[in-house]
Formats: C-alpha cells, structure tokens, sequence
C-alpha cells in the first residue's frame, strides 16, 4: 500500500532512491509527510555532489539565496519578525508539566500543527535529505530525516551534517530515525513567511518528530540543529549519555592534546573560543560514557555562527573564511548593491545603498517611528563546513570521539561571576556551575536583552525533560566515570563602570591554565566558590600566552570574590529548585555547603575575599 502510493507520487528515479531503503517506518513518513504536505514533486537527496548541486541552484533560482560577490556566497533573508529562535511559539508535545518548559497537549497541538501543515508544499517541491548526526557507523550515530519546501534550509543542511543516505541503505529495517516536517508556509512579496503570527514549533517526543511551519530562521528551521537536540535529549537520558548545547574544542597540553566541551548561552563568546585553538564542534555536543571515560563528538559539521561583530583583528580565521571563495551562506546582512555582503562590526566599508531583511537599505534608513535601521541583524549569521577552517581538529570525525578533559559552563554577567573558577568536583560543577547559570539575555532569542535569565546549562531553551530529571542524569553520568572531566565556570564579561575587566584575547590564558590543571601542573587557591588561579600562575601564563604583563591590579578585581553576591545567587537557585520536585538532593545539599562555606567566609572577611590575601 505505502509503496504503492509512493510509486504513484515520485519520479521514476526518486522511487528507485526511496525503494532501495529497505525500511517501513521510512516509507511510512514520507507517505504521510506527502499525504500532509501535498507538493507537487519530491526531491530525495541521495547526498551525492550532484544532489547538493542541484539544491545549491534551486536555492538560487526559487530566489531563496541571493548570490554574493565572492563565488560560493549566498545571501538568505528571513522575515523581519523572523529573526531568532522563536520561545514562545515553540512548544514540547506533552501531557506532563515540565518546568521552564513550554508544553503544550499533545493532540491539542498535533491536531493544530498538522492543520497548518495541510496542504502547505502545493505547488511546491518537497526535499527529503537523510543525514548522521555524529560520526557515521559510529556508536555515537544518531540517524535523521529532513523533509522540507525550503532549498535554503536543506542547502544549511547539506553543510551542517553528515548526508547518510548510505547508512539508511546498509541498515534497512534497523534504522531508527529522528524525522522532521518544515514548510516555510505562505510567502510575502519579498519571499518571507507570511503568517508569523501562525509560526509554530512542535516537538513531538512520543513519536521523536519536530514539525515547523510558517517559518525561515534557520534555529526555527534546521530540524537538525536545536530541534534534533530536544529529542536527543530524551534519548541520553533513556540511554544513560548526554546531549548538551557545547562546544568541542583541542587545546594543546604539556604532554600532548587535551578536549574540551564549553557550553555558553547563545552569542556569549563560544565561537571565538572554538578559534584559539583546534575546533571539533562549536554548538553541540555527545557525550558517552565508554569503559569509565566520557568521550565527546560532534553531531555536526558545519557553523551556522553569529556574524556581528566578526572583525579581521579579533576573528581573524572565520574573517578569511568570510572572505574566500568557498561555500558560505549568510542571513540577515547586508548585500550591497555590488554583491560586497556587509555586517555591523567588520569594521568593512558600508555599501551605499543595499538589500538587507528590511528590503531596500541606505545607510541613515529610518523606520516609521523616525529611528535608524541597522545594516544588518544583531543575530545575522553565517554557515560554513567546519572543513573550511583552518583549526578544524583531525579527529572531529572519529568514531570514538575523543576523551573530555574538562567541561566549561559560560555565562555572561558583567557585575558578579569571577572570570575563572574550578568546581572541587563533579557534582559541586553539575550543581554549583552548570545548574547554576544565571546570564544576560542576548539578540539570539527574542526578548528584551540585558535581562539576567536563569539557563542552566546554557541548555534551557532546548531543554525537553524535567530539568530535575536533567541534572539527575548529569549526576549519575559522573559516577560511570573512573575520573570524571574537571568542571569550569567563566564569564568574559565581568565590568567595571561599563568596562570590561578582561580582555577578548585573555581567555586564551584561561583555556591554558585549564590545560595546566588538567595535567596537575599547577595548584589553585581554595575559595568557598572552588578553586581559582594563583596570580603567580596566571602572570607567568600571560607572559607565555599573550606576551603580556599582568598586573596585580587587574588580579584582584577580576578574581575578588562577592561573596555576598554568590550567597544571594545560591539562594535564589536554591529556590527555583525547591519548587521542583524531581530535584536530586544532591542538588539542595551541595547549595547548602556552598552558603555555609560562604557564610563562614564572609565573618572571617566581610562581604568581598581579597584572593591575595590567600597566596
Ligand atoms: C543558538 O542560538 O544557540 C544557535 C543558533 O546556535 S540556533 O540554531 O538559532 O539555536
Ligand atoms: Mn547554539
């Protein structure tokens, strides 16, 4: 029956490709994702160089990329009110309550997702992409399928994950896969969804599939970046594993290279931590437990990176790989009139007249209300393969993935959080740090930035299971480990009178004196918080690292621990997990013994610890 029907709907040539996976469940979707969708064709990438080709031209043709001066770029632009993840139109498909977690019933949203999805490819061409997330015939290999109307979207796709239609093939009736629906929905004048206010993103657990509709932006869109991570999510935790919004980065040892995973909310400085060193992923990361060692890989291959502020001085390898031929798509810049694509903070001469997601652009363009228009998106963005990048690590593909020698959680918080600190171990890490992050929204997410949000981490907006459940996992993950990865936390972004107190390139130092650690080449001071830097330390890494002197000075404001600050902090975390009752008592007895190490501290020293006074 199903094969009938699909042999009626497809091409000659597409049936071949889909009848030579031999899979059921395959053909069950993709006759429903036809039923549902209605298109007038189905494309089936087989994900061979021809097939990219030929969604590289669609994409070209249907006007969904513009192309760019510089051969291999192309221009995306989504709606103006379609230009970051969407928070409050995508819901998990749930009849639980989840805490922090938009959820809605399930065949309450199903009923309204599949309405909005009927008929949505009419006239239209339907592209079915199969990829791997995480290294092919690995233990790792997560499969996937994509269906969508947008080449724009499977062009991201084909850079960002590894095509595995040959898996589908070699495993037939044992694939199990993640599927995803996305229609862009009906079109604007300028090529934008239309209906936003109809813009709707449903994860649907019990059935491991996403649907998205009336909808571009890439985070809303790509199926497999942040969609695919709320269903893996549910996996690891199933299967005993971890599936976190990190980084996977090499940093060169004494004896040799060590990984690191660093998870940082959204436009918090993870992509230019990738840069210093080697890069193995810089947005999300697996990670298993194999004979007592937590090993990491990537699940993709690509960046679809944030493009503000990337400059030829401080980004110097991204910049080259914006600026050579080579395959790039950019969204929501700035294409000038000449092809030169343009965004805020290149420090690149501005085009004097453009087509930006606004449409027509000249620099000193205001809206209705009299106020200017930016050039481009503070969340504009580029895609890229990894393999373009200089740094990329030669082992960003093993099957094995590669040891985790440290976990770093970010945040962005410009008043309290000391730059650098050691967790004593890997629950106080999980409980202090991770479960812990407090950060300023940013352009990423929609919503007024500057606010502290709670996002634990950094994996809040992803986040698809009870978080108490969530840390639960964490906890125990660390007890299959002979020795668990040691846990960091940072903040690039502590200020003084609206100055930063570190510099951009200081994090260098920090990512060394980790390594250090790591190799037990150097002792750290104990603080009520966890174990901080000696200045000795740090001083002699600045020397070695950025050529730099590093003042005394600069030590103790950047590295005084408010001890006021993180007593209220714990309290307030304290609070929030109090009202979820799923919470390991881990969690509530290791904020316990950081507020009495804190209290104590406090009566031997007032409200702020002088590190100096420690070494
Ligand atoms: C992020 O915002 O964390 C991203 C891009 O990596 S998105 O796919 O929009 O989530
Ligand atoms: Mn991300």
């Amino acid at each position: 029956m199903v094969l009938e029907y699909l042999e009626e709907m497809l091409s000659g040539v597409m049936f071949e490709r889909v009848k030579k996976i031999n899979n059921s469940r395959f053909h069950a979707f993709l006759c429903k994702a036809i039923r549902l969708c209605e298109p007038s064709s189905v494309f089936v990438s087989t994900g061979s160089s021809e097939d990219y080709e030929y969604v590289r031209r669609k994409a070209l043709e249907s006007g969904e990329e513009l192309p760019a001066r510089i051969p291999g770029h192309t221009v995306h632009f989504d709606s103006p009110l379609d230009q970051a993840r969407a928070r409050g139109d995508t819901f998990i498909l749930t009849d639980e309550k989840l805490p922090f977690i938009n959820t809605k019933p399930r065949r309450e949203g199903l009923d309204e997702v599949i309405g909005l999805l009927k008929g949505s490819m009419r006239g239209r061409e339907m592209l079915v992409g199969l990829y791997s997330l995480g290294p092919k015939k690995s233990p790792f290999q997560v499969l996937a399928v994509q269906v969508t109307d947008s080449y724009y979207v499977l062009h991201s796709e084909n850079i960002l994950y590894r095509g595995a239609y040959d898996e589908f093939v070699r495993l037939g009736e044992d694939a199990s896969f993640l599927k995803f629906i996305h229609s862009q929905g009906v079109l604007d004048e300028h090529g934008g969804s239309k209906n936003i206010d109809k813009r709707r993103i449903y994860i649907d657990p019990a059935s491991e599939t996403v649907y998205s509709v009336n909808t571009q932006y890439g985070g809303n869109s790509i199926g497999l970046k942040k969609l695919s991570l709320r269903l893996t999510m549910i996996r690891a935790l199933r299967e005993g594993w971890l599936a976190e919004h990190m980084c996977v980065i090499g940093v060169e040892g004494k004896r040799g290279p060590l990984y690191f995973t660093g998870a940082y909310p959204s436009a918090s400085g993870k992509t230019s931590t990738c840069m210093i060193e080697k890069i193995i992923g810089d947005d999300i990361a697996f990670i298993r437990a194999f004979d007592g060692e937590a090993r990491v890989v990537n699940p993709e291959i690509g960046i679809f990176g944030i493009i503000d502020g990337i400059n030829a001085k401080d980004d110097p390898r991204i910049w080259d790989v914006l600026n050579k031929p080579g395959e790039v798509i950019f969204s929501n810049v700035l294409l000038g009139e000449d092809g030169e694509v343009f965004w805020n903070g290149s420090g690149k001469a501005i085009p004097a007249r453009g087509r930006n997601y606004l449409g027509d652009w000249w620099p000193g363009k205001k809206d209705e209300k009299g106020n200017i228009l930016p050039a481009s998106h503070p969340n504009a963005r580029f895609t890229v393969p990894l393999s373009s990048l200089p740094n990329l690590d030669p082992r960003y593909d093993d099957p094995e993935g590669v040891v985790v020698n440290a976990i770093i959680y970010g945040v962005r918080d410009s008043a309290n959080v000391v730059p650098l600190v050691e967790a004593f171990n890997w629950i106080h890490g999980v409980v202090t740090i991770g479960a812990s992050m407090e950060t300023e929204r940013t352009n990423a997410v929609l919503g007024k930035p500057g606010e502290l949000e709670f996002n634990p981490f950094a994996n809040l907006d992803f986040m698809s299971i009870n978080l108490g459940v969530y840390i639960m996992n964490h906890i125990m993950f660390g007890r299959r480990l002979r020795s668990p990865p040691k846990i960091y936390g940072v903040n690039y972004f502590l200020s003084e009178n609206g100055k930063y107190l570190t510099s951009k390139e200081d994090k260098k130092v920090w990512l060394k004196w980790i390594a250090r650690r790591v190799e037990e080449e150097v002792e750290a001071v104990t603080t009520p918080i966890g174990y901080i830097p000696f200045y000795s330390d740090l001083k002699k890494l600045f020397r070695e690292v950025l050529s730099k002197e590093y003042d005394v000075e600069a030590y103790k404001k950047q590295f005084t621990v408010k001890l006021d600050k993180y007593a209220e902090k714990a309290q307030r975390i304290l609070k929030i997990y109090s009202e979820i009752p799923e919470t390991p008592a881990e969690v509530f007895i290791t904020l316990e013994e950081q507020m009495s190490r804190l209290r104590r501290c406090m009566q031997e020293y007032g409200p702020h610890l002088n590190p100096l006074i420690l070494q």
